[in-house]
Order: structure tokens, then sequence, then C-alpha cells
């Protein structure tokens, strides 16, 4: 029999690629989806994977335990993937509250209602490099036994998530894992991470479309990787003989202003003739320095990424070039 998945955050970057890696590993995929006042926008990404007649969405959010409780009890899924969050770090300055219950509380609704519904399933929940934050090892890695100082409303909210995983895993024997991701972009990434912007407006200032680009901190360092690598690895990490914690990351810095220089020099421009600094994209509290040790994950699941940042960097340029002809 197929197995059975269940997504929430299933219309964003990562979840839209999950549903189409394990549709194509004959899974039978289900997910939950928001209500948007503009229904066509609720599942854009999802387009690929609605090909497919072993998807199946439903409305629900984390915030409302009833949906989450259908859910459970009527899939009684083998796998769950617990992507939803207000994932953005600075947007969580506007709006910690909600960021708060997103990502910190609904983690603890999903967790109730998978351990009294489907307590034999296997959970994966997306944690997040953003919960080092500023603690850094003296190698100048983060892994998975690194210090966490989370730096934003959103790094904290994370941090609880985390740790809730952990305890539910031993106070009631539950198969739940956390990927302590790094942060992954792809052509499906949303319009306000740093990646996207970067590179979008590259390719409309190219082709005459725009004059500027405006940007907050150019010197902070993020470990970049593709979303497609990293959905295969949460694949792998509830795959593992027991549930535990990985870190997932490429293991290679670059600061934003190394991603500007290579993106515009990629389209033969100059990067210094276009961007310019707007005081409102700076954060309340920067993490300045990622880079993450993954190697628990490549030697004891095997994993390895496929893409390099430049590859990544090339894909998303591609794309983008693509979109505007
Ligand atoms: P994303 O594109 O922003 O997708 C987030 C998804 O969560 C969307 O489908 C969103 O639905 C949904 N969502 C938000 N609030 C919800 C709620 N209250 N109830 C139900 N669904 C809700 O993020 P992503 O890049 O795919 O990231 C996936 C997960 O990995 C997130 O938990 C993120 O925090 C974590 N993570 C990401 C990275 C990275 O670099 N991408 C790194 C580490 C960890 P709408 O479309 O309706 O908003
Ligand atoms: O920022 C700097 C910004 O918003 C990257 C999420 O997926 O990864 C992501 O969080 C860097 C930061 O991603 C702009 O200050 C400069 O230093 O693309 P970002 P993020 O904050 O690292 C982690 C691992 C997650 O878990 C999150 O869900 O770029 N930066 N100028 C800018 N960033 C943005 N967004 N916009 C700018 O104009």
């Amino acid at each position: 029999m197929n197995k059975k998945a269940f997504i929430t955050g299933i219309s964003g970057q990562d979840g839209s690629y999950l549903a189409e890696y394990l549709l194509s590993r004959d899974y039978k995929v289900y997910g939950i989806v928001r209500r948007h006042s503009i229904a066509e926008h609720q599942d854009s990404r999802l387009e690929n994977a609605y090909k497919n007649p072993n998807l199946e969405c439903e409305y629900g959010d984390l915030l409302d335990t009833s949906s989450l409780e259908r859910s459970m009890k009527s899939i009684k899924p083998d796998e769950i993937y617990n992507l939803a969050a207000q994932s953005h770090v600075r947007i969580s300055y506007d709006m910690p509250q909600f960021t708060i219950q997103t990502n910190a509380v609904g983690v603890l609704n999903m967790l109730e209602a998978y351990r009294q519904n489907c307590p034999s399933a296997k959970f994966y929940q997306a944690s997040s490099s953003e919960m080092f934050g500023d603690s850094v090892d003296k190698d100048e890695f983060q892994r998975e036994t690194t210090a966490m100082t989370p730096v934003s409303p959103y790094g904290c909210s994370k941090v609880f998530a985390y740790n809730i995983i952990r305890n539910y895993r031993k106070a009631y024997n539950l198969f739940a894992s956390n990927g302590i991701l790094f942060n992954h972009e792809s052509p499906r990434r949303g319009a306000n991470f740093v990646s996207t912007k970067v590179i979008k407006a590259a390719v409309r200032i190219k082709l005459g479309l725009q004059d500027k680009l405006e940007l907050g901190n150019m010197d902070a360092y993020r470990d970049w990787g593709h979303s497609k690598d990293y959905v295969r690895a949460m694949n792998m990490v509830l795959n593992h003989e027991k549930p535990d914690d990985f870190v997932i990351s490429t293991m290679k810095t670059h600061s934003v202003r190394d991603m500007c220089e290579y993106v515009f020099a990629k389209l033969e421009l100059n990067y210094e003739d276009y961007v310019v600094q707007n005081p409102k994209y700076l954060r309340a509290e920067e993490l300045p320095y990622l880079k993450g040790d993954s190697t628990k994950a490549r030697t004891t699941l095997g994993w390895e990424p496929e893409y390099t940042f430049e590859t990544l960097m090339d894909d998303m340029i591609d794309h983008w070039m693509k979109h505007h002809e």
C-alpha cells in the first residue's frame, strides 16, 4: 500500500517541492491550505503537483485545532511534515504575536492532534538555523550541539518548537524529529526574501524594467542551498531508524554582497551601480553569520546536496529571465 504523507505549509516553497518529491515516490499526499480571498493565489505553487491524482488538499490552519484533528483522524498518515509557519524573519518583528502563535503554539496544536489521533506516525518539524542566533562554535560552524541564542521573534518561536518536539519524543515515545535547515532558496522562493529580491531586480535591470535595488544589511552571511535538495533531506530524516535532530546545510557561507556581485556579474552588470541601502530593510537585531556543519546528516543519512551556491543562483536567474521574456 502507498505510504500516506500529511504536509502543512504545502502551498509554500518547501511544501510544494516536497509534495512533488513524495508523489514521485508513490506516496499518497495530503495537505492543508489556508483560505485566501484570491483563491487562485492559494495554490499557485502546486500547479505541477495537482497534475497527480494522488494529491488531496483541504482547508485547515495551525491555529484551528478542529481542522488539525479532523485531518489526522481521517487521513491516519504514516508521515507528518509540519512546514507551516510565518517564515519571514524581519516580518516577525512586525507581527510577533501571530509569529509565536503559528510557529510555537501551532506546533503544540499539531503535536497534540498527532499524539491523540495517530501516534504511530512519524513527525518532521521544520526547525531553522535562525535558532542559533549569534552563537557560533570556535571553528565558525553551527551544528546540532551549538548553543541556541535566537535574535528574532521568529528564532525564539522556532526554539520553542524544537524543544517541544524533543520533549514529546521522550515523554510520549513518539517518532518526532527536527530538521535544522539552513537557508534554502529556489525559483519558488517568496519575493520578499533576499535571494529572489536580488535576482528578480537584477534581471529587470538588465531588461531595462527597473533602475535600482534597495536592500538592508549587505554584510550578513548565510549558508544558502536549494530547496529541492533540502526536501529530500526531510524525507530521509523521517526514514532514519530512529527519531533524531539533523543540521542540513551546504557547509559554505556567502554574504548578501557576494550574492549581488555574483548575480549582477552573471548578467554583465556591476552591482555597485544599482544597489542602494534603505534602512527600512534593516532588522531590529541582525543575525550576522550562519554556516552549518551537516556532517551528521551526511554520514548518518547519506544526504548530499546536488546544488552549489552558484548553480542555485543560476537556476533562479534562468527562471526569472524566462519569466520576463
Ligand atoms: P513559506 O514559503 O513561507 O511557506 C510557509 C507555508 O506555511 C505557506 O504554505 C503558508 O501558507 C503556511 N502557513 C503560514 N501560516 C499558517 C497557519 N497559521 N496555518 C497553516 N499554514 C500556514 O516557507 P518555506 O520557505 O517553504 O519554509 C517551510 C518551513 O521551513 C517553515 O516552517 C520555515 O519556517 C522553515 N524553514 C525555512 C527555511 C528556508 O530557508 N526556506 C530554513 C529553515 C526553516 P500561505 O501560503 O497561506 O501563507
Ligand atoms: O534574509 C539580509 C537580511 O529574508 C537573508 C527564512 O527562510 O532563512 C530565512 O531567513 C539576509 C538577512 O532570510 C535584505 O538582513 C539584506 O541577513 O532572505 P532573508 P533569513 O532572514 O536568513 C532562515 C534559515 C529561516 O528559517 C527563515 O524562515 O539578507 N537582507 N537586505 C535582506 N533580507 C531581505 N529579506 N530583504 C532585504 O532587502
